[in-house]
């Protein structure tokens, strides 16, 4: 049995990491498109057709549920997938939303994420629906191509995290989702500039939620990482965040098309 993850690029490397753990015996299958990043700044329709070409790709692996390691695709083509498959496609938004409304304890939440996901305001939407929270939200576009550039421990992106953070941070949050699945690996500057933080990754948040649904995804435990381009920073951010032994394999991008 097996589970097919998307992402636009590395990002959700840090989502097929905790499913990993904890899915041992589960086949993998993860694309990244890398020959299409970032989708952060695409139009709606964009995002949509990427997504579903991703999602085709995947769900010709014969998967048994499709996880949407992406934010942005998470905002704008998750009923799009819903409508196209006939099996479980679990977004990230959901389950980081659900985690963070459990654990705030004065109901101030920030959200961060890309430009477009915070303009879909699809996180505001999804913690208005638990109750009354107050919800600050910032996009903060360079984080994706600092990790991108592994820039991870970096001065820079110290000097970018309060640049982005200080002001909603100012704002009494005591709950901070990272609304983007690049964002995690700069989870450990936002917890040293910010200690009292609850900070949401959500990517650990969607392997609890998914194996809350009880589905038998036993296999041989098979992994596998397709990118649509070659990447020498997606191949240095994979070994970091997945380790060496998963190899690449490029697709032709007229594959998924
Ligand atoms: N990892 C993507 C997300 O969670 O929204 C962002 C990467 C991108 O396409 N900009």
């Amino acid at each position: 049995m097996s589970i097919g993850i998307f992402d636009s690029g590395v990002g959700g490397l840090t989502v097929f990491r905790e499913i990993d753990r904890e899915f041992p015996f589960a086949d993998i299958y993860y694309l990244g498109d890398t020959a299409r990043v970032p989708y952060g700044n695409k139009s709606k329709e964009t995002i949509i057709r990427y997504s579903l070409e991703c999602a085709n790709y995947l769900y010709s692996f014969g998967i048994d549920a499709l996880i949407v390691a992406c934010n942005t695709a998470s905002s704008y083509a998750i009923e799009a997938l819903r409508e196209s498959f006939d099996i479980p496609v679990i977004g990230v938004i959901k389950p980081g939303v659900e985690l963070a409304v459990k654990t705030t304890k004065n109901g101030r939440i920030g959200v961060i994420g890309t430009q477009a996901t915070i303009k879909s305001g699809s996180y505001r939407t999804e913690i208005e629906k638990k109750g009354d929270f107050t919800v600050y939200q910032k996009p903060c576009p360079l984080f994706v191509p600092l990790v991108e550039e592994g820039l991870i421990d970096h001065k820079i992106t110290e000097l970018t995290v309060k640049e982005y953070l200080d002001d909603i941070v100012s704002k009494g949050i005591d709950t901070l989702i990272l609304g983007c699945t690049h964002y995690p690996l700069l989870k450990d500057v936002i917890k040293k500039i910010y200690p009292h933080l609850n900070i949401i990754d959500s990517s650990k948040a969607t392997a609890l939620y998914l194996k809350k649904k009880n589905l038998d995804l036993n296999g041989t435990g098979e992994r596998k990482i397709f990118i649509t381009d070659e990447s020498p920073s997606f191949e240095k951010l994979k070994d970091l965040v997945v380790g060496s032994d998963i190899h690449l394999e490029k697709l032709e991008l007229s594959k998924i098309c």
